[in-house]
């Protein structure tokens, strides 16, 4: 809350506001005048960040304001966007999705879901209620373009797809980073503010760090060891390392040994996978992959950590499987030092140990090419297909809901997909922006700026490597003809379900009653046997939303369980803690999060026992020319930061990095523009030669291709980059999760004009 009345005009205050620009989650104090933020720094007092920010957290105040963001709805007219109110834009949702939904069934309407979802309260609060409330199997969402490798190794191990053990960064004493580059992008699947720092610390206190990864990235130089592997062999090398596991008797399940099956029958897995077998398809001696699998198992404490580089790339599934895999034989899952499961404030109530339903791919299947769904979802790689391609039976994606994506940019073959949402009966966009992919739509409903939000993580708190709990409230009013995500989002459930016009605060109602109704059904509830009315009665906030969290955290992990525990937590009680409340270290929580039918941890389950032949078929494959990986910048995001002049220039450009004998032999220039080919596409970048990336591997940012025409991001126009995902086709997946590969893929370089 402001400390002074921002109404005040020329009044400073300051306000505390988590930051949403990444996975850390950082403390802001932001410095409020009138109604626009001025400044921004790290919160020392947060309980979690302890006052670290990075570049991007200090440009919060311009990227709040940037006066490109869309301020009014707008609505399709004679084929042009235009402002409109806000009940003209939902009467238009309402209008063009229910006619799809009646004349094509609930299929027909895509529901795409991009990556600031996580990072908001609507997006968390909302896109359930809708996807249950349309019934449509058509989600893609940017899972599929990053760690549902993840979500189904773990669906797999233990029963529960959001059960993601994270790496204890302030205890481990060696830590094995696959494929990720925190220094850049602040962590991913293991939410820390300053990973930096802790990663120095780990150093600082005699534990080791190495790093794998192609490229030599600013957290590869920080290492005591960087293999730089080749991409997309992941799998292969960590195979190998349980085998040396196996082979050595380095197996050491400790604590673990009563809640894991199938030990033997993994190591008769990977036995063909010997370092020697994989050393040639990796380029990393045989040596050193059995020096690796010998220092994680000599480690007093150690964790694997495997992110984008691991995920996005042929065999993601089976590397996700294979990082826990190490984790589990070296007894370092769930111990302090190595990978535990965090226990958020928003869980739902712990329920006791035992059997549970197990976790199921495949429940249904794309309409076009038969791709299984993995968590609800299909691949967002074929989404393209699934609107423009008609089949015997089942309809097209005929209307779109897009909330906080750019898949135009963000997934492959981006130019085809611009062509498919063109096509669409029916499109609308929650969006800031009129960008690449919101052009496209019939309606576009603007969320305010971050200031103008409350924040709380439901979804980073569950991946945070300190259990904590934070809530602001929105450091600023919203500003007139405003209205709050949350209420946007209810407002589309209502409009996208037949129930237009409908107070949207019945939305949350119809939630609270339905969970407060099942939580006194649960033996294990602090709450069973209550009357759901008295206890929504109870509930305290300012609006739904906020009803909606004081429940949460009430039948939650530690809460007051509507009165039945003393000191629980309770809205109320975070509001009185502006900085947060600490909730400790993470600490062994097994067998209690695991919900397999065994009970157990399933080590070898049937779908990687399937996919395992296509791994063995890869020691013998090597592709003859130069494959393509990418990078992030540590002021960039995704694709919509670069219109904000503070946050481009510099070294954020959207360059091809080439090794300098490679730029040799095929006689390229610094600077020099080249044709980079691949299977969806061509485009023409500068080459930036540099011996960051290993030889035969090229690398070039995504987000970048801000030159279509009808978008309004004037800063990112001038610069405007290509889209590295226009070289992709589509047709390059993870089978098991339909993740799209992004990294390691052929490429060819031919000369080119300027572009
Ligand atoms: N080649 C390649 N491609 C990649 C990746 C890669 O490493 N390489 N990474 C992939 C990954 S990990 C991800 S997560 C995806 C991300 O891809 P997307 O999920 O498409 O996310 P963004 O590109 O960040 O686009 C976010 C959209 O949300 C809008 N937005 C911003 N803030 C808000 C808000 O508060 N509310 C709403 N409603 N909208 C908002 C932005 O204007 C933008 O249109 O990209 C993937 N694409
Ligand atoms: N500054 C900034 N921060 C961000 C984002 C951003 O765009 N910019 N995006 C956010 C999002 S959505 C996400 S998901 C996270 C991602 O967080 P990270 O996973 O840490 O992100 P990257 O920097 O893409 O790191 C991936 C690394 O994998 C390497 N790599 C590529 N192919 C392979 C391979 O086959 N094997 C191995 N071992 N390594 C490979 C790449 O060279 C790269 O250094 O970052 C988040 N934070
Ligand atoms: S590290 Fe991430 S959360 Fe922290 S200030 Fe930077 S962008 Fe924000
Ligand atoms: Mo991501």
């Amino acid at each position: 809350m402001p400390t002074t009345d921002p109404h005040t005009s020329g009044a400073a205050g300051t306000a505390l506001r988590v930051c949403p620009l990444c996975e850390a989650t950082c403390g802001l104090t932001l410095t409020i005048e009138g109604s626009r933020v001025t400044g921004a720094r790290g919160d020392r007092d947060d309980v979690f960040s302890k006052g670290f920010i990075c570049p991007k957290g200090a440009s919060f105040g311009a990227l709040d304001a940037d006066p490109d963001r869309l301020r009014t709805p707008l609505v399709r007219k004679d084929g042009e966007l235009r402002e409109a109110t806000w009940d003209e834009a939902f009467d238009a949702v309402a209008a063009g999705i229910r006619p799809v939904v009646e004349r094509h069934g609930p299929h027909a309407v895509g529901i795409l879901l991009g990556n600031p979802n996580v990072h908001t309260m609507a997006g968390a609060l909302y896109p359930p209620v809708l996807l249950a409330g349309l019934g449509s199997r058509s989600l893609f969402t940017a899972s599929t373009l990053d760690q549902m490798p993840k979500h189904v190794s773990s669906g797999l191990l233990y029963g529960d797809a959001n059960a993601i053990p994270v790496p204890d960064l302030d205890h481990t004493d060696h830590l094995l980073l696959i494929g990720a580059n925190p220094l850049e992008s602040n962590g991913s699947l293991c939410t820390a503010p300053d990973f930096p720092g802790k990663l120095r610390a780990l150093k600082a206190r005699g534990g080791t760090l190495t790093v794998v990864d192609p490229r030599r990235t600013r957290t590869a130089k920080l290492a005591d060891r960087h293999v730089a592997i080749r991409p997309g062999t992941d799998a292969l090398l960590l195979a190998a390392m349980v085998n040396v596991l196996c082979e050595e008797r380095l197996i050491e399940l400790g604590e673990l040994a009563p809640h894991v099956q199938d030990v033997d029958e993994v190591a008769a897995a990977v036995r063909e996978f010997t370092p020697e077998a994989a050393a040639d398809a990796c380029d990393v001696p045989a040596d050193t992959i059995r020096t690796l699998a010998r220092e994680l198992a000599a480690a007093p404490t150690a964790a694997v950590y495997g992110r984008i580089g691991s995920c996005t790339v042929p065999h993601g599934t089976l590397a996700s499987w294979l990082v826990d895999v190490l984790n589990i034989l070296t007894g370092n899952l769930d111990r302090p030092g190595g990978a535990l499961f965090p226990q958020s404030a928003t869980d739902r109530t712990p329920r006791p140990a035992g059997p549970g339903h197990g976790f199921r791919l495949g429940r249904w299947n794309s309409r076009v090419s038969g791709h299984p769904e993995a968590k609800g979802e299909l691949p967002m790689a074929v989404l393209a297909e699934e609107i423009d391609t008609a089949t015997a039976e089942g309809s097209p994606v005929r209307a779109v809901i897009c909330v906080a994506a750019n898949p135009v940019l963000s997934a492959p073959d981006g130019d085809r997909l611009d062509k498919a949402l063109g096509s669409l009966d029916f499109m609308v966009s929650v969006d800031p922006y009129l960008n690449e992919t919101s052009r496209h739509a019939d309606v576009v409903l603007p969320p305010p700026p971050p200031s103008q939000s409350a924040h709380f993580d439901f979804a980073f708190n569950t991946l945070a490597v300190r259990n904590q709990v934070r809530y602001n409230r929105a450091a600023v009013p919203l500003e007139s003809g405003r209205m709050a995500e949350t209420e946007i989002l209810a407002r589309l459930v209502l409009a996208a379900t037949g129930m237009h016009g409908a107070d949207p605060s019945a939305v949350d109602a119809m939630v609270i009653d339905t969970t407060l109704a099942k939580a006194v059904k649960e033996p294990h509830s602090p709450v069973h046997g209550r009357d759901p009315k008295e206890l929504a009665a109870q509930l305290t906030g300012d609006n739904g939303p906020e009803r909606r969290l004081d429940m949460m955290l009430r039948i939650g992990p530690y809460g007051d369980g509507f009165g039945t525990r003393e000191d629980g937590l309770t809205l109320e009680k975070l509001l009185a803690h502006p900085h947060g409340i600490d909730l400790g270290p993470l600490r062994p929580r097994l067998p209690q999060p695991l919900k397999t039918r065994s009970g157990r941890i399933e080590l070898l389950p049937e779908p990687i026992v399937g996919d395992l032949p296509r791994l063995r078929a890869a020691l013998r494959e090597r592709p003859a020319g130069l494959v393509l990986v990418g990078r992030r910048h540590l002021r960039s995001n995704n694709s919509w930061m670069h219109n904000v002049p503070a946050l481009t220039g510099g070294s954020n450009r959207c360059t091809l990095h080439v090794h300098p004998h490679d730029a040799e032999r095929l006689g390229l220039g610094d600077g020099a523009p080249v044709r980079v080919k691949g299977a969806g596409g061509s485009v023409t970048a500068p080459v930036e030669i540099t011996d960051s990336v290993r030889p035969g591997v090229v690398s070039l940012p995504h987000g970048w291709g801000h030159d279509r025409p009808g978008t309004r991001m004037n800063h990112a126009a001038t610069d405007p980059g290509v889209n590295v995902n226009q070289l992709l086709d589509g047709s390059l997946l993870d089978p098991l999760s339909g993740t799209a590969v992004l990294n390691g893929v052929p490429v060819e370089l031919l000369p080119a004009t300027a572009p």
